[in-house]
């Protein structure tokens, strides 16, 4: 099948900002191979093969030392080639899947034995036919006994509509890319606050600070972009997490440079500390809470 989107950067340049030790992307996803790991048929795009071989490279090129790898929604639900790399991966990356209402609670435990500490719900319209809030909420409260928490995707419109089902969820709830802010109206536009106030008033709303690209009108360097995730990092820094996105799927204006990417960190966690519970101490807690003081 023909991709329908940008190809990833394929050179990405050395990034000038040094991760810390043990840092963490905690936003990347494995396409494919095709050959391999067909894609979903139910796909709203065709991506182009990004295999885990890839990601680990450029994992070791950015200087970073663990994956989170997100099912993205080409793959549907079959979490087959986020197992093979999870088990490629000698430890070094979890997983987030997507689990359906008849997954058998022996699926979620090999997901689980695999590496899978996390299921993502999916309501940007473009990308997945709805699933019933219900059906969401039965898989949450299996997947919380495992000890997973949630990954939601949405746009910062569908908040207030979702804002009741999220906190009537168990556990922890991880916000993918800031909500999708539209980065236009401003950081102190009332959606952005709304979403500051969901934040401030439920310790257990965590949020990544990832995808200028995805946010940006601007374009790189992604200024528009940075006061957006500066002003959460600052306000949450012990429930922020970064990440990549590889291999950026969908991206249809520009495909940014990883390393690029990277130098954006400490635009958005301007102090050491910052920079360590974002990249290494936030992820380790939620991912890899069974090895002690991070580590490389
Ligand atoms: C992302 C963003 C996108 C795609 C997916 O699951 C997906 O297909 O997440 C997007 O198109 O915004 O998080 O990588």
């Amino acid at each position: 099948m023909t991709p329908d989107y940008l190809p990833f950067h394929p050179d990405p340049k050395k990034p000038a900002f040094k991760v810390p030790a043990g840092a963490v992307d905690a936003h990347c996803h494995v396409f494919g191979p095709e050959a391999d790991f067909p894609f979903a048929p139910e796909r709203k795009y065709t991506p182009v093969d990004a295999p885990k071989e890839q990601l680990f490279a450029l994992r070791d090129h950015l200087g970073f030392s663990r994956n989170v790898i997100v099912q993205a929604t080409c793959h549907g639900s079959d979490n087959s080639a986020l197992v093979d790399a999870l088990d490629a991966s000698g430890g070094a990356a979890r997983g987030v899947a997507v689990v359906r209402p008849d997954t058998s609670d022996e699926e979620l435990a090999d997901l689980d034995r695999a590496g899978v500490r996390g299921v993502r719900f999916n309501f940007v319209k473009r990308l997945v036919d709805a699933t019933p809030k219900e059906t969401y909420r039965e898989i949450a409260e299996r997947v919380v006994r495992l000890g997973w928490h949630i990954v939601v995707y949405f746009e910062a419109p569908d908040l207030e509509d979702l804002k009741p089902f999220l906190l009537s969820l168990p556990g922890i709830i991880v916000v993918d890319h800031m909500g999708r802010p539209d980065v236009a109206a401003g950081p102190q536009s009332a959606e952005f606050r709304n979403f500051r106030n969901l934040m401030a008033d439920n310790e257990r709303i965590w949020v990544k600070v990832s995808c200028p690209e995805r946010l940006t009108v601007a374009g790189p360097p992604y200024d528009d972009v940075v006061p957006f995730a500066r002003t959460l990092v600052e306000a949450f820094p012990e429930r922020v997490l970064w990440g990549t996105d590889w291999p950026h799927p969908n991206m249809k204006s520009h495909m940014p440079d990883d390393g690029a990417l990277v130098d954006v960190i400490p635009r958005i966690a301007p102090t050491p500390e910052l920079q360590q519970a974002l990249l290494v101490d936030n992820p380790m807690r939620l991912y890899w809470p069974d090895v002690r003081g991070g580590g490389s």
